[in-house]
Order: C-alpha cells, then sequence, then structure tokens
C-alpha cells in the first residue's frame, strides 16, 4: 500500500481524533495529507506565510500556516514569531495527552506513549495527576519548611533553595495506579490507556542530603513528611534512608522550571517509589521517628492481598515493560518488515534485559537498547521483525540488576489475587490479527 492510499483510508478523523486510533498508522498529519491528495492546500502566488483554517485534527485554536508548493519561494517565517517561547510542528499537533472522565483517571491526563519517540517524555506530554487541581503559586513567595526532630528547623525560600548545589538526574515517574485496570482483564485499547501513567524527564534540584546538612537531622533513621501546598494537602511518610540515599528537591523539569503539573515550583521526587510519594507543589518536612499514617498510606496507596490483609509503604516499583509500537488500535498495512519497539524500567536499578516473543511466549528473543540503560530510568528497546501476515501475539518481558523478572499476567494474579489494584506490572500482550489490527489481549 502506498503512502497516499493509507492517508486516504485514514482520513475520516473528526475533531476528536485519537492519535491512537485504528487505521492511524502510520499517521499521517491532516496537514500534509491534504498536501498528498492533491486538495485544499493551494497557495496564491506571492502569499507568504499565510494563516488558513487549522484542520480538525488541531487544537481549538490553533495558529495553522498554509504550506505552500515550494517553500523554497516564500520567505519563511521571520524569528520572533513564537513569542520566545517554541512550539512543535503545526503537524504533531495531534499527539496529546489524553484525559479520562472516570475513575482513577478523574483529575489526570496519560502520555501518550505510542508516539514518544527516544526516552525522554517533553514535559508538555508528561502524564498528570492531580488529587484537587493544579495551585497556582507564585515562587517568590513559596517557601518550604523543614522541622521536626532536627537540631535547627528551617524556612528556606526558592532562592535559598537554588543557591544549595544541584544535580540533575534522568529518572521515570509511574503512578502506581498505572495499568490498574488490566487487573479484572485485558482493558486498555491502547498502549496510553493501558501504560500512561509513565513519563521520564531529567530532573534538577537539591539532594535532600544537602538540606538534611542545614537543619541537622537529631537521630539516623526515621521518617520525614513530606506535604503539598496544594488544596488536596497531600501528604506522605518518606523513610529517612530513602531520603537520605537518591531524594532530590526538584525545581528544573528537561532544562526549564519545572511545569505548574508537575508540582511548581519545587515538587519531592524520590526515585523508583510509586508516583503517590513524590509530593508535589512540596511545602513543608516534618522529620519524626514513626510514620504519620496519613490518609494516602492507610486508606489509599495500600495493597490488599487474597488473605484480607494490606501492605502498607510498598514504595518501590517493580521491574515492568510494554512495547509501544506495535500497539492496541493500530493497524499493520501488511505482511513484511517491522521494527518491535518499547520501553522498559526498574524501581530497583538498571533494565538488565528485555527479551520478546511474537508468538505468544513460546520463543523469546533478546531486545537491543537505544543507550545504555541508566538507573531508575526507562530504556527503549527494539528488535527486527519480519511478519508474515498470520496470528501474532506479541510480549516484551524485562528484567532488572536485581535479578527480578517481570511476571506473566497468569503469575501476577496468582501472587496478588481479585483483590489487588496498585503496582499491576504483568507483561503485556498485544494480538495481530491477519488483517493487522492490534488488540489487547490476555496471552
Ligand atoms: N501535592 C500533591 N502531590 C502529588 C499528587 C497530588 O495530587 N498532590 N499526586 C500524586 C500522584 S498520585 C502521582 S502519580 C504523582 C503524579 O505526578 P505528575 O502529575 O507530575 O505526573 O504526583 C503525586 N504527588
Ligand atoms: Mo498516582
Amino acid at each position: 500500500m502506498t503512502v497516499i492510499e493509507m492517508a486516504k483510508r485514514n482520513s475520516t478523523g473528526g475533531p476528536d481524533e485519537c492519535p491512537c486510533r485504528e487505521g492511524m498508522f502510520p499517521r499521517i498529519p491532516q496537514g500534509r495529507r491534504a498536501l498528498l491528495l492533491g486538495g485544499g492546500s493551494t497557495v496564491a502566488a506571492g502569499l507568504a506565510n499565510a494563516v488558513t483554517a487549522a484542520p480538525t485534527s488541531a487544537p481549538p485554536g490553533a495558529v495553522w500556516y498554509e504550506t505552500p508548493p515550494d517553500p523554497t519561494k516564500v520567505q519563511g517565517r521571520p524569528v520572533g514569531s513564537d513569542g520566545g517561547y517554541g512550539t512543535r510542528s503545526q503537524f504533531e499537533s495531534a499527539v496529546r495527552r489524553v484525559y479520562s472522565p472516570a475513575n482513577l483517571y478523574t483529575s489526570g491526563s496519560l502520555t501518550p506513549l505510542a508516539d514518544m519517540i527516544g526516552n525522554t517524555t517533553p514535559s508538555g506530554l508528561h502524564y498528570e495527576r492531580h488529587h484537587n487541581g493544579v495551585p497556582t503559586i507564585d515562587p517568590t513567595r513559596h517557601t518550604l519548611v523543614v522541622h521536626g526532630e532536627v537540631r535547627t528547623p528551617k524556612r528556606f525560600t526558592m532562592t535559598d533553595i537554588r543557591r544549595l548545589p544541584s544535580v540533575t538526574r534522568r529518572h521515570f515517574l509511574e503512578c502506581s495506579g498505572n495499568t490498574y485496570p488490566e487487573w479484572l482483564a485485558p482493558t486498555g485499547k491502547t498502549v496510553q490507556s493501558t501504560h500512561g501513567l509513565l513519563s521520564t524527564s531529567e530532573w534538577t534540584g537539591v539532594q535532600f542530603s544537602v538540606l538534611a546538612r542545614e537543619v541537622g537531622l537529631k537521630f539516623e533513621g526515621g521518617w520525614v513528611l513530606a506535604e503539598g501546598a496544594d488544596s488536596a494537602v497531600m501528604t506522605r511518610s518518606i523513610p529517612v534512608e530513602k531520603l537520605m540515599r537518591d531524594a532530590i528537591l526538584a525545581y528544573g523539569q528537561n532544562g526549564e522550571a519545572i511545569r505548574p503539573e508537575q508540582g511548581y515550583p519545587l515538587r519531592l521526587l524520590l526515585p523508583g517509589f510509586e508516583g503517590n510519594t513524590n509530593i508535589k507543589w512540596l511545602r513543608r518536612l516534618e522529620v519524626s521517628d514513626k510514620p504519620f499514617m496519613t490518609r494516602e498510606e492507610t486508606s489509599k496507596y495500600s495493597d490488599l492481598m487474597p488473605d484480607g490483609k494490606a501492605w502498607q509503604f510498598v514504595f518501590e516499583m517493580d521491574a515492568k515493560s510494554v512495547i509501544t509500537f506495535p500497539s492496541g488500535e493500530m493497524r499493520l498495512p501488511g505482511a513484511g518488515y517491522y521494527e518491535i519497539t518499547g520501553l522498559a524500567w526498574s524501581g530497583r536499578g538498571r533494565v538488565s534485559k528485555v527479551e520478546v516473543s511474537t508468538d505468544g511466549g513460546a520463543n523469546w528473543t533478546a531486545a537491543s537498547f537505544d543507550n545504555s540503560p541508566e538507573p531508575i530510568c526507562t530504556v527503549r528497546f527494539r528488535l527486527p521483525w519480519m511478519w508474515n501476515g498470520q496470528k501474532a501475539v506479541l510480549l516484551s518481558r524485562c528484567a532488572d540488576e536485581t535479578g527480578y523478572v517481570q511476571p506473566s499476567r497468569e503469575q501476577l494474579l496468582a501472587a496478588r489475587g481479585a483483590n489487588a489494584y496498585y503496582h499491576y506490572n504483568g507483561i503485556q500482550s498485544w494480538y495481530v490479527a491477519p488483517d493487522g489490527r492490534i488488540t489487547n489481549v490476555a496471552a
């Protein structure tokens, strides 16, 4: 099939067209589609950089430039037309976070994993989970109070914090509710809906251990209550041992100030710990010899076991991987060569291995990595594949440097039972039908 044929097949999207919807592989952005199909893209001679009506796939209010037949004949747009802050190409605007109206995702959004390139999530596509909206915080008035069992309680302004030595590290963040609907049955239609509460950023900030020297902890060990300045006043108890090991009070994300949705102006970043403990809009740290037993670590974010008892303080995110191409609701245009790719990550260290199966788990082949895996960070894996046009079931399975291996769905269900909710990390299966359609199935 030619690109134009695929574009024709795909040209029926409405205003809420989802980038992952069936038939969208390979996706042809609406504007370029028009050009390929020879319609709607004529430009009057000499009319440079005309703004035309945006196609339906563009976000409301988007500025849309006419595409001249020959860009060398029309002067480009002047520098500064972006108001001093760049935006992505108009042809990429269909790649968006999805806001889910129901349950866990009430006030959250999902990263479009199928469209991610490389290994860093652009800040504007980082997943979101807010328990009571995004507060508006003036950094010149924001402070962080550190008190409790410390020798010198202190209040730090953002200026104080930015004067301290900083570190910059790339880490993933994953909500422990990520992939939760899959406990019951294969549910999510796209990889964005099954695994989209996962993102990777480069974080910059001050290590907790630096701050601890400023206030003087009274004893080793113990717990710290971290509190957010949002209207949910999110609170979690964190072991001091973890904070001293690798916690970052982050004010930077991917080279600029952390986004409001990620906790501007300051968030706690606990590499590998469940998303919830990474308190955003951080305003208070209280040191104690015991945990505070807040709502989010008693009623919520505890794991109910088959025997009715609950695990508390299940912090570390287990190793997990998912194939992002091909994945749910895509359609392969025909038999032939493809490259299977996806992401693998572990809250306990580096990913050591990813294996891929194209026959539902009978045979496994080691995938290659785009870069040497970093600690507590996603890594992109890939494996070449010749599809013979027959039914196939695609799986990925990862291991981390501690020797832990990602469990199959059956192994996980056997261990955790029907009461489980958080921390689903079973192997994801994508079924490839002979017509090329990809769906979410139990392997
Ligand atoms: N203050 C505050 N911190 C918070 C939350 C919140 O609602 N308020 N949500 C938590 C949850 S459940 C998750 S998964 C992560 C999400 O971080 P993100 O929105 O930057 O992706 O932030 C955590 N920290
Ligand atoms: Mo979360």
